[in-house]
């Protein structure tokens, strides 16, 4: 298949990439290079060293023999969006290219506003590109569980059935989402939706979970071909920022009562669910949705399980709550679909001390310390972090 790959330079995308050539598809890589500048903007580095896309590119090509196009450019502009279906002419496209950070959406207005209208407007010109160009192509969209939010009862893929006064309909789940951030993949999900029903696009919305990890076959080939790796406040995802805090012997910052629960899945899991929903592609007219994680944990029991991972002497920070979330809720949510069309996950518990703590202490001396506590405030308040945070920083 050819498939064009969008947000191809991030932290999911460009494994992704690399996944399918390997599989032997015709990859295209489509970037704005935002998130590099997101991270000019904040003072912050991935973990890991990683190279520039064209030595990405060159040492994919130097080592598989196959090669990736690239098209730089911003989806917000419909020209160039159009341009890019048009040439490269894509089977089917994944849709990673948006602003995926919590934090980031709740740092002010300019933010909040940037976040909705790069990933709603972006989504809306692809959505429009496929229906001129060629509404066969499949839409491979990346959603979050956070979506859904935590309500009170179980989490269905995507869709509800409803008995109301009688009678009976499928519609889409209802949503209560925590961010700026995350009703932008809810706003996403609606505009898909409409854009199957009306005019017949096929589209796969995967509402994933917390990705973790930093390692895939592909990428193990040469250190230029490796992935970023978020542990700062704002980008870095919880079980990533855990562990490199613990490679640091830097207190686990649990915010809150640590209840949260959330579902979680490993790199090299997100890499194959891809592979998998683009090699078995919804129908026209198809608004598919499935949960994409493998397993859900506490915020708490993580930080206990790397706590023990890491020898036990990392003391366990539970700081104010910087965000306004339950933490401590129920929380049930389907995720079957991905596991009946051929999924075998790889589980916590079996890499967290091999994988990922090795990861963090090979590359602890790169940590900025001054990352670890949360930066960004969800309350309307003046002050921009709690008193624990800041002591925790001092
Ligand atoms: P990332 O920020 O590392 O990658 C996104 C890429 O898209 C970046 O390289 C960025 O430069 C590019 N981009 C952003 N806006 C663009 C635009 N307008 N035009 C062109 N390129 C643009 O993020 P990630 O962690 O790889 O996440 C990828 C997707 O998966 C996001 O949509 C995110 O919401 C979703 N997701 C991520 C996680 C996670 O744990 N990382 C979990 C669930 C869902
Ligand atoms: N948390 C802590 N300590 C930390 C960091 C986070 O307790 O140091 C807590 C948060 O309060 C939250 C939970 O951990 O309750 C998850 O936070 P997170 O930053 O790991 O995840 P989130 O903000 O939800 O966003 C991430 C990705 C986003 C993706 C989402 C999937 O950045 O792109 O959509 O995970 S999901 O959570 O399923 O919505």
């Amino acid at each position: 298949m050819r498939i064009l790959v969008l947000g191809g330079d991030g932290y999911l995308g460009w494994p992704t990439a690399l996944h399918l050539s390997a599989a032997g598809h015709d990859v295209g890589v489509v970037d704005n290079f935002a998130r590099r500048g997101y991270d000019s903007e904040l003072g912050a580095t991935s973990l890991v060293p990683i190279a520039s896309l064209d030595r990405r590119v060159l040492a994919w090509r130097a080592i598989s023999d196959r090669p990736l196009a690239t098209y730089v450019g911003d989806l917000t502009d419909p020209v160039f969006t159009h341009h890019v279906i048009e040439t490269f002419g894509p089977d089917a496209v994944v849709h990673f290219a948006e602003q995926r950070s919590a934090p980031y959406s709740m740092i002010d207005q300019a933010h909040a506003v940037y976040t909705q209208t790069n990933n709603v407007v972006g989504t809306l010109n692809l959505l429009y590109a496929i229906a001129e160009l060629d509404p066969s192509i499949h839409l491979v969209k990346l959603g979050s569980m956070g979506e859904y939010g935590t309500p009170n009862i179980d989490i269905e893929e995507g869709w509800l059935e409803v008995t109301h006064k009688g009678r009976t309909d499928r519609m889409l789940y209802p949503k209560r989402p925590g961010s700026f951030y995350h009703l932008s993949k809810v706003h996403d999900s609606h505009n898909i939706e409409f854009a199957c029903r009306t005019w017949h696009l096929a589209a796969t919305d995967l509402n994933q979970g917390i990705v973790y990890g930093q390692e895939t076959e592909e990428m193990a080939a040469h250190p230029d071909l490796a992935t970023r790796f978020d542990y700062d406040a704002v980008f870095g995802t919880v079980l990533n920022r855990l562990v490199v805090q613990a490679a640091c012997s830097h207190p686990l910052t649990v915010y809150g009562t640590g209840g949260q629960i959330r579902g979680m899945l490993d790199l090299r899991d997100t890499v194959e669910c891809i592979r998998i929903a683009c090699e078995q592609p919804a129908q026209p007219g198809e608004f598919r949705v499935f949960n994409q994680f493998t397993e859900q944990f506490s915020v708490r029991a993580l930080a206990a399980l790397i706590q023990e991972a890491a020898g036990g002497d990392v003391p366990i920070a539970m700081i104010e709550n910087p965000r306004v979330e339950a933490d401590e809720h129920y929380y049930h949510a389907e995720h079957s679909g991905l596991l009946e069309l051929g999924l075998r996950p790889h589980l916590l518990g079996d890499t967290l001390v091999q994988s990922l703590l090795g990861l963090a202490r090979r590359h602890a001396g790169r940590a900025d310390r001054s990352l670890f506590a949360p930066s960004v405030r969800w309350h309307w308040t003046e002050s921009p972090v709690g008193p624990q945070a800041a002591a925790l920083v001092a």
